[in-house]
């Protein structure tokens, strides 16, 4: 039960709150009014994109063996970061808009599963979403990120520099006991591994705020057309090709929105 005394001061709190919200929403009026009179082309929408990391259609559960490789071998999640980037609607008339350029995404940090921000895009009908999973040529460059924690996905110099893609970890039991595997995908000096992931989506803009969610479906990553047994896989993939090119594969059907 709350004393008197601390009622009234919530009480107080709350009115002060509602002043100082009373402020706010006078000089954003304020600000809204003076744009107003260019008619309605500049006018930006809200968005944001959610982005959701589910296993079998159900939100992962981490660090615990319970799932299963396309051979059967009990895994866990432990880790996925990555970078997805110009993330675009594709209009039905094929025209594209950029609504961001590359974001970070941590699975197992909220702040990073949301991306919001404004953007003028055109009333009508859109087709599609389209985006890069990693960083294409015109990104992946060293230096882009200077600050954590972009930076910690580093992809090492004497093997073409730049970043990774993903960073995809945890443990699984093998025919010899536990294990660790760490899928981490990137460009191998000159061979660019990056991919377009284009979904369609139905979707009419008409000056309202937009929502989208991206669904990362892990274990499509293990799926087809290349069936991924971690026991066999090298611990290492980094300087792989072969498996940098399998990942890449499945890595199409991984990605669905709603
Ligand atoms: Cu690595």
């Amino acid at each position: 039960m709350l004393s008197m005394k601390t009622h009234y001061i919530y009480i107080k709190s709350y009115f002060i709150a509602a002043l100082m919200f009373l402020s706010i929403s006078f000089s954003s009026c304020k600000k809204d009014d003076s744009k107003t009179n260019g008619g309605n082309n500049d006018e930006k929408i809200e968005y944001k994109i959610h982005f959701k990391h589910l296993f079998a259609g159900n939100p992962i559960v981490y660090d615990t063996m319970i799932y299963e490789d396309a051979a059967g071998n009990k895994m866990d999640v432990q880790k996925i970061r990555y970078f997805l980037s110009k993330i675009s609607l594709v209009a039905e008339d094929n025209s594209i808009t950029e609504i961001s350029d590359a974001v970070y995404i941590d699975s197992r940090e909220p702040e990073t599963l949301t991306f919001s921000s404004k953007k003028n895009i055109a009333n009508g009908k859109y087709k599609g979403v389209q985006f890069i999973f990693g960083l294409d040529e015109s990104m992946n460059i060293s230096g882009r990120f200077m600050n954590f924690p972009e930076v910690a996905m580093e992809w090492p110099e004497p093997m073409g520099g730049g970043y990774h893609y993903m960073q995809f970890e945890g443990s699984f039991t093998g025919k010899s006991g536990l294990k660790n595997y760490a899928i981490h995908l990137g460009r191998i000096n000159q061979t660019e591994n990056y991919f377009k992931v284009e979904i369609p989506y139905s979707l009419t803009i008409n000056k309202t705020p937009l929502e989208i969610n991206i669904n990362m479906n892990v274990e499509k990553w293990f799926d087809s057309p290349n069936p991924i047994d971690l026991d066999t896989m090298p611990s290492m993939i980094m300087m792989n090709q072969d498996y940098q090119t399998k990942f890449k594969q499945n890595g199409a059907h991984v990605f669905t929105i709603d």
